[in-house]
C-alpha cells in the first residue's frame, strides 16, 4: 500500500500586503504552520496542505499548471493572469479596487474623454477588456511599478491602478474618474480538482467558512421586559432563535442572539427602541451553521 500521504499545495504571496491576510486565514483555520524567513514551502504539522510562497502575479499560473492546486491571489490579478483558473472563494481581506485616474485638472467627461488617449498601468488585459466594454480607443502603456507618476513625467495621461485610500493619488494630483473592478483577495484553483486534494480543500473551505462568518458576527446579550421578546426576535432572530433567560426580576429577561457586523449599528438602535438595555457584545471565534 502506498502510505505517501497526498498533500494540498496552497500557494500563498512569499511577501507583500497578501501575505499576514492569508497565512492568519491559514492559522485561523486551524493549521499548525511556522513561517520562517526566506522559506520557499513549509507543511502544516496537523492538516495534510504544504504552503508554497511565490510572487502574487505568478500565482495564477503556477495553480494552472498543478505546481500548486490552489492559491491566494488578489481578484485583480486574477483577472489580470488568470486564464485556467477557477474562483472558489472570496475571503474578505485585502479589499481594494482597480481604477481610473486623471490630472487633477484635467476636465474628464466621462470614459470617452480617454479615446485616443495613453493610460499608464500594470494591468493591460483589465484595462484593455474596459476599454472594448466602452467602445473606447486608447493606447496602453504597460509598466510594471510606480504606475502614478507616469502622467507627472508626460509618460501618459491617465493611469489605471489599484487605489485603497486614495491618498496615493492624491498626493500625485491625480483624480479617481472610473472603477473598473472591485477586488479582495480569493482562492482559486486550477481546472478540475479531483479526489483527495479535493476533499482536503472542501474540509479547509468548511473551516474558512466557520471563521469568516465568526468575523462576520457577534454575539450579543441583552436584557429586555418580557412583552418586547416578539419584537426583538424579528430583529436578532439569530442562527435559530434567540436563547431567552429568566432574570431575577420579575418580567425581565435575558436574550442572547448573533448579529451581523454589517448592519450591527443600525440593529443596536432598533434594539434600545424595543427597550433593550445593558446590551453586551462579544467576538465569536467560530460559527458553524
Ligand atoms: O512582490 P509581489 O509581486 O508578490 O507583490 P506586489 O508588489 O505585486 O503586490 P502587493 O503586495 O503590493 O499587493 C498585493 C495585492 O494586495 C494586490 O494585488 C491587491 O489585490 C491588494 N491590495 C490591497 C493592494 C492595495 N490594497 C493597495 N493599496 N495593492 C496595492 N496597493 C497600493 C496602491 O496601488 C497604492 O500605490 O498601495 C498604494 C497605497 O494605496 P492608497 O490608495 O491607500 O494610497
Ligand atoms: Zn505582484
Amino acid at each position: 500500500m502506498n502510505d505517501m500521504k497526498e498533500l494540498l499545495r496552497i500557494a500563498i504571496q512569499k511577501s507583500g500586503r497578501l501575505q499576514e491576510g492569508s497565512l492568519e486565514l491559514l492559522k485561523e483555520s486551524g493549521l499548525a504552520i511556522s513561517n520562517g524567513r526566506d522559506q520557499l514551502k513549509t507543511q502544516a504539522r496537523n492538516f495534510p496542505v504544504e504552503i508554497l510562497f511565490l510572487r502574487d502575479d505568478d500565482i495564477p499560473q503556477y495553480v494552472e499548471d498543478r505546481v500548486a492546486d490552489v492559491g491566494i491571489v488578489g481578484e485583480n490579478v486574477l483577472r489580470e493572469k488568470g486564464r485556467n483558473n477557477e474562483l472558489v472563494k472570496r475571503l474578505d481581506f485585502a479589499k481594494c479596487r482597480l481604477s481610473i485616474a486623471v490630472p487633477k485638472g484635467a476636465e474628464y467627461t466621462g470614459i470617452k474623454w480617454l479615446q485616443g488617449k495613453n493610460i499608464a498601468t500594470s494591468y493591460p488585459n483589465v484595462v484593455k477588456q474596459f476599454l472594448e466594454q466602452h467602445q473606447t480607443d486608447a493606447g496602453i502603456h504597460e509598466i510594471s511599478g510606480s504606475v502614478e507618476i507616469a502622467p507627472g513625467i508626460g509618460l501618459a495621461d491617465a493611469i489605471c491602478d489599484i487605489v485603497s485610500t486614495g491618498s496615493t493619488l492624491l498626493s500625485n494630483g491625480l483624480r479617481e474618474v472610473e472603477v473598473v473592478m472591485h477586488s479582495e483577495a480569493v482562492l482559486i484553483t486550477g481546472p478540475a480538482l479531483e479526489g483527495t486534494k479535493r476533499d482536503i480543500l472542501d474540509q479547509l473551505l468548511f473551516r474558512m467558512d466557520a471563521v469568516n462568518s465568526a468575523k462576520n458576527n457577534k454575539y450579543i446579550l441583552l436584557n429586555c421586559p418580557n412583552d418586547a421578546i416578539p419584537k426583538i426576535t424579528t430583529v436578532i432572530p439569530g442562527m435559530n432563535s434567540p436563547t431567552i433567560m429568566p432574570l431575577n426580576k420579575p418580567g425581565w429577561s435575558s436574550l442572547h442572539s448573533v448579529v451581523n457586523e454589517n448592519d450591527f449599528w443600525a440593529k443596536i438602535d432598533l434594539l434600545k427602541a424595543c427597550g433593550a438595555e445593558g446590551i453586551l457584545v462579544i467576538p465569536i471565534e467560530k460559527m458553524i451553521a
